[in-house]
This record gives C-alpha cells, structure tokens and sequence, in this order.
C-alpha cells in the first residue's frame, strides 16, 4: 500500500509521530526557530545526544542528517538535519534541501520507524523560498516513499498560513489527489 502524505499546521513538538525531524545547525547544539523549540521541550538529554554525536563525527554538514531519542517528547526519535541557508539559488541550495528529506527518510526507514513529520526545513532563519522549498519537499518525499518500504506515513507541519496553503495546494494537484490529507485543526 502507498504511504499516505498529510498537511497539518502547527508545533510540531506536539505531535506523536514515530519521528519529528529537526531544521538544524551544523553544530547540532541547538538554536532559534523550530530547533529551539524541540530543545526546550525536549529537555537537556536531547541536547547531551547531540552533543555526543557532534564530538563524535565533528557536528553535521548541509544535506546530512543524524537521529537521536527524544528526550520528553511524544514522539520516539528525533532527526536532526541541517538545510542549506538560500544564497541566491546557484550554490546547490535544491540539492542540499532534497538530500535533507531524503536522508531524514532513509534514516526512519533504518531504524523501523513507520511514521515521520517535517517542519518546513530552511524556509525560516535560512531564508529559502517558500514556494519552491515546498515543492522539492513534496517531490523528494513522494519519490523516496516510492522506494521505502517500512514507511507508512509523512506528516508535513506547516507553522504558518503560507506554507500550509502551499503544502495544501501540491497535496491537491497530485495525481488522483483531494484533500482529505489535509487537516487544520493541528496536529493532534
Ligand atoms: N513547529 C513547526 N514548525 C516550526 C516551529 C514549530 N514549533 N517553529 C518554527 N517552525 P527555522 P531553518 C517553522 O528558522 O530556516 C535555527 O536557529 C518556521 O516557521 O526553524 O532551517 C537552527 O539552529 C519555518 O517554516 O529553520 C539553524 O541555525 C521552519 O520551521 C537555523 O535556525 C524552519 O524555520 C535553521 O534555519
């Protein structure tokens, strides 16, 4: 069976699913944004996992990804990717921000976990369009699950009206596609 694709807006340190994915810094230790908000309600053993792993492999590079626990939050493993920051679109920024889903997807895959919900990775702090960081977003996971086997469902939190009418409208033009992915009432 296709792994389902849904919409939700909101805080995605809320959400239950198997995996959350964090937007990043190389350094892994934190920072503003949605990174900051899964530290704080994660709490400091999240933070003592990342530090461990940066000691390790010397933090993490654009397009990679690592995975964690979860500290006090509800879901069960967080994965930690770091987006490129938007430099005008000619310094491999696409391909960067593709390899950050489908690197995060791969590791779900590895480690059995069937269902997996992204932030909208680079398009706050880092500065990435919208529109067309949506769109290689939607394209990279729809073609990745296409090769997964173990995972069953991609939750993508929109913070903002914009990206959720963005995630919304490609969830719709999708062949065979409507809406019923789609859900505004948060993520819970
Ligand atoms: N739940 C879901 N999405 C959120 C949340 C939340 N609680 N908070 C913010 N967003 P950003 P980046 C959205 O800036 O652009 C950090 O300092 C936000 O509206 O968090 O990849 C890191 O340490 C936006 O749509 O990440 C890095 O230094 C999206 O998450 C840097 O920012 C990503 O915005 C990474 O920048």
């Amino acid at each position: 069976m296709d792994a389902e694709i849904t919409v939700v807006e909101g805080d995605i340190t809320a959400l239950k699913a198997d995996a959350i994915v964090n937007a990043a810094n190389s350094s892994l230790l934190g920072g503003g944004g949605v990174d900051g908000a899964i530290h704080r309600a994660a709490g400091p053993a999240l933070l003592e996992e990342c530090r461990a792993i940066a000691s390790g492999q010397g933090g993490c590079p654009a397009g990679d990804a690592v995975i964690t626990g979860a500290g006090k939050l509800p879901c069960k493993k967080v994965i930690h990717t770091v987006g490129p920051v938007w430099r005008g679109g000619g310094r491999g920024e696409a391909e960067l921000l593709a390899s950050c889903y489908r690197k995060s997807l791969c590791l779900a895959e590895n480690a059995g976990l069937e269902t997996v919900a992204f932030p909208n990775i680079s398009t706050g702090v880092y500065g990435y369009p919208k529109a067309a960081a949506a769109e290689i977003a939607f394209k990279t996971v729809s073609d990745t699950l296409a090769e997964l086997k173990g995972i069953k469902k991609v939750i993508f939190v929109c913070f903002d009206r914009e990206n959720s009418a963005l995630y919304r409208k490609l969830l719709e033009d999708r062949p065979g596609g409507d809406t019923p992915g789609f859900s505004d009432t948060g993520p819970q």
